[in-house]
């Protein structure tokens, strides 16, 4: 279903989806046909436009398997646009403070927590469903709003930002993190620095009863962040998976 993968975030179990920059649905498709929990499509720093995200959502759908949209930084409209297209979720950056997440809320969650607006064709046709009303409630538990904390102002603010009705997770990360912690003077998600805060944010979260989520990447950043009990991480993005295979490839023929 396209909301398996909110189901299972929500039941508790930790999920693993892929990541996706080039704005290609067939690629996207490519990917969800592997073992990875569905796939995160990236309006902010990827090449996705509003026409490729929604092909890429059905492409996806037609292999059983879920998306979450990363919208650019403060498009909460398209994060509303994302849900009517069949996204099981959102990620919204550099979400700071707590009016940051109610504004995000009020966008992409229904009456009476927010004021989004109905119109979900498009999911409630991926979903196989045709009745509204049952839609309108089964989207509370199938629509998944997380906020990105990634700087020093969302760190000091995150009790705040996690009490906002509506906000189902937090996702961490850890490239703004290192830019904003070392105040500029430079970028590494594998930073020392950000142990406490990685650490310190998984926790709050936990205890919120939200979802600890984090930007993964490569494998042993993965591996860490399981153990620290963030419950959704990506395992690398689309040019990574290209770029190890090919490698492979040439280095087992030995040319
Ligand atoms: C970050 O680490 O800042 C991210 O937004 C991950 O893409
Ligand atoms: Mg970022």
């Amino acid at each position: 279903s396209i909301y398996s993968l909110s189901r299972r975030l929500r039941a508790g179990e930790t999920v693993y989806p892929g990541w996706v920059n080039l704005a290609d649905p067939l690629l996207a498709r490519a990917i969800a046909q592997s073992r990875l929990d569905g796939v995160v499509i990236d309006m902010q720093h990827g090449q996705f436009d509003t026409a490729t995200v929604m092909q890429t959502i059905g492409e996806v759908a037609g292999v059983g398997k879920s998306t979450i949209v990363r919208v650019p930084v403060g498009d909460f409209a398209m994060a509303a646009r994302a849900f009517d297209m069949g996204a099981a979720g959102v990620i919204a950056p550099m979400i700071n403070t707590a009016d940051d997440a109610r504004a995000l809320v009020d966008f992409v969650k229904y009456p009476p927590v927010g004021r989004r607006s109905w119109g979900p064709m498009r999911a409630m046709d991926l979903a196989g469903r045709s009745d509204a009303t049952a839609h309108l409630h089964g989207g509370a538990d199938e629509t998944l709003a997380l906020v990105m904390l990634e700087t020093r102002d969302a760190l000091a603010n995150i009790d705040e930002i996690l009490a906002v009705p509506g906000i189902d997770g937090t996702f961490v990360g850890p490239f703004d993190l290192s830019v904003s912690l070392s105040n500029g003077a430079f970028v590494d998600p594998n930073s020392a620095m950000l142990a406490e805060a990685l650490a310190h944010i998984q926790a709050r979260t936990h205890a919120a009863g939200k979802i600890p989520a984090a930007f993964g990447g490569a494998s042993v950043r993965v591996r860490a962040l399981t153990d620290l009990g963030f419950r959704m991480i990506n395992v690398g993005w689309d040019t990574v998976y290209l770029d190890v295979g090919i490698t492979a490839m040439i280095e087992a023929a030995g040319i």
